[in-house]
């Protein structure tokens, strides 16, 4: 599927639009939804955490990526702490698993998702941002994660995705230190794997959703969902999943397609961009 030049952003109806805390506007298969509370710098609260939540299941049939991005001077500084009021060990729980919802509906959701990453990206920012699969930072991001110095834990499922992409060694060290990572040290230790420069964000995840939903949806739905959990698994369990997904993938009419036109020179060779 090519993806005509020229796409304009139309503000999303229905359910969508009624998500206050979110702007999400549509361009033919690509969505961009932005964090929408820049005078709290984004803060997560459980408004946001639901209609997070609420938007990625109910992103229209014919969506095929979604980039996220923040509106403001950053990009999310975690969880709201306004709101962390007493609660007993069973709400803390029940909160945490509502973060864990929304972020897997991201990360195992229908589509692939593109997080442009800015200003702050600390505790919450971060573990959003590490549920998406591509992640551009500009100039400005940079990456924390002040749990330890708030008398906290991550909970938005952070100690299981943020040492998949930097290590438990690198992690341990900003929470314990409250090290920050800059730009260049986030992109360095696996945080983010485009680096652009301030206010290009949008732009390159722009150009990287048109490649993205011009794959075909089984290649990319394998690669949400097969790829990081086989990961997880050993090597023999591994390989026999890669087996079956590999099957499911070429045994497609779109693979099929996809396979004569390159045998018959209709289809792009793999060029260095
Ligand atoms: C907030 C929050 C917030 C800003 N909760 N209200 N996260 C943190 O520990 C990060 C805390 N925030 C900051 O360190 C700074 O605000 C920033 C570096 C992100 C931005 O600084 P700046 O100078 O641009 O803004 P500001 O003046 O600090 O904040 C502007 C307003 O946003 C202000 O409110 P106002 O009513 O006085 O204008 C701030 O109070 C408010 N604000 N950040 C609530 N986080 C599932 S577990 C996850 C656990 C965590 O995420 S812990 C990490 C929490």
């Amino acid at each position: 599927m090519s993806i005509p030049e020229g796409l304009v952003f139309q503000p999303a109806g229905g359910l969508l639009a009624q998500l206050d805390l979110l702007r999400i506007e549509l361009a033919g298969p690509i969505a961009h939804l932005r964090l929408n509370r820049p005078a709290k710098r984004n803060a997560i609260s459980d408004t946001l955490i639901t209609q997070l939540h609420t938007a990625f299941v109910n992103l229209p049939e014919d969506i095929r990526v979604a980039i996220l991005t923040g509106e403001g001077e950053h990009f999310c500084a975690g969880l709201d702490l306004s709101e962390l009021v007493e609660r007993d060990v069973r709400e803390g729980v029940l909160h945490s698993r509502m973060w864990h919802a929304a972020f897997d509906q991201i990360q195992f959701g229908r589509v692939p998702v593109i997080a442009v990453l800015h200003g702050a990206v600390v505790g919450g920012g971060l573990e959003l941002a590490s549920s998406c699969h591509v992640r551009v930072a500009e100039h400005s991001a940079y990456f924390g994660l002040p749990e330890g110095q708030r008398g906290l834990f991550v909970g938005g499922g952070g100690s299981v995705r943020v040492p998949r992409l930097m290590g438990v060694a690198r992690m341990t060290d900003m929470m314990l230190t409250g090290r920050v990572y800059d730009r260049d040290e986030g992109v360095h230790a696996g945080l983010a794997q485009y680096a652009v420069a301030d206010g290009a964000g949008f732009a390159k995840a722009l150009e990287l959703a048109r490649r993205i939903a011009s794959n075909a949806p089984m290649s990319n739905f394998a690669v949400m969902h097969a790829l990081p959990r086989i990961a997880d698994q050993s090597q023999d369990q591994g390989l026999f999943t890669e087996s079956l997904m590999a099957a499911v993938a070429e045994s497609t009419p779109d693979a099929k397609d996809r396979l004569r036109a390159f045998l018959e020179g209709r289809s792009n060779k793999v060029v260095k961009s």
